[in-house]
């Protein structure tokens, strides 16, 4: 298999440890399409989103939620699944709160990074740490008392470590948040978790301003669904309106 891979991306990182989890061997593909405009990654995936995986036989998937699920029926030992009903609902409840709320309040906190200069910069930052520490006490509590959030480890714990890493990046303390911190210390001891964390820390490293991982050559930055929600019932609708004008967004070339 092939996977359309970019180290910061929460999406593609959280594929890559389920693939890792589950010791399946696969080549992995730097991508950024509104970075590179590579594209072999339109080719695989119409949104140019990472990540993207190409099966062995050429056939391609898209979307993490979609390849976890496929990777989990194709390939189901070890699972990351929980066997029960209930438990699998929630799992997916997670996964999406973690894929939609979690990335897109983080996504407002790194463009504000970004568009240092813009009269809303502090404001925007101010609303995403805010309102990701909230999120957070929310995954505290959903943690109960369990070591993982469904009973064993699954999807949803992979989708939340991608973006509880964030926190100590936006200078959110953990400190009232014990669970979450017990939960941290036990997902950093898994070999699939360790090896994404070494992953993204020499990533890091080579990031010397965080515009060059999120600002094209043409200064676009790439813009979808719940992360253009975000600012806009936060109420920086001039900020999104000034962007749009400038013509500095860039949307998936194709919706579906
Ligand atoms: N729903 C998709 C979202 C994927 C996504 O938004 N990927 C981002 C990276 S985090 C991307 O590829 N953006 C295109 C770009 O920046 O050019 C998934 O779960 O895989």
């Amino acid at each position: 298999m092939r996977l359309f891979t970019f180290a910061t991306s929460p999406y593609a990182r959280k594929v890559r440890m389920a693939l890792d989890f589950k010791g399946l061997s696969y080549e992995p593909v730097d991508r950024c399409y509104s970075l590179d405009h590579k594209p072999d990654l339109l080719g695989a995936n119409p949104r140019a989103e990472v990540p993207a995986l190409i099966l062995d036989d050429g056939r391609t998937l898209a979307d993490s939620t979609i390849i976890c699920e496929y990777l989990e029926d194709a390939f189901p030992r070890p699972s990351l699944r929980p066997s029960d009903p209930y438990q699998r609902a929630r799992m997916r409840q997670i996964e999406d709160l973690c894929d939609r709320s979690c990335d897109a309040v983080t996504y407002g906190y790194w463009i504000a990074e970004a568009r240092k200069s813009a009269p809303e910069a502090a404001a925007m930052s101010h609303a995403s740490r805010a309102e990701f520490a909230e999120l957070l006490q929310k995954l505290e509590g959903a943690l109960g008392e369990g070591d993982f959030f469904c009973g064993s480890l699954s999807i949803a714990d992979l989708a939340a470590i991608c973006h509880v890493s964030a926190a100590r990046a936006m200078g959110i303390e953990l400190g009232g948040m014990p669970r979450l911190k017990a939960w941290i210390a036990r997902m950093t001891a898994i070999p699939a978790v360790q090896g994404d964390r070494h992953r993204l820390v020499q990533a890091l490293a080579k990031v010397h301003d965080i515009s060059s991982e999120m600002v094209g050559p043409e200064g676009r930055i790439h813009w979808r669904d719940s992360r253009l929600e975000w600012p806009v019932r936060r109420g920086f609708i001039d900020f999104v309106a000034r962007e749009f004008h400038a013509g500095k967004m860039m949307f998936p070339p194709q919706a579906t």
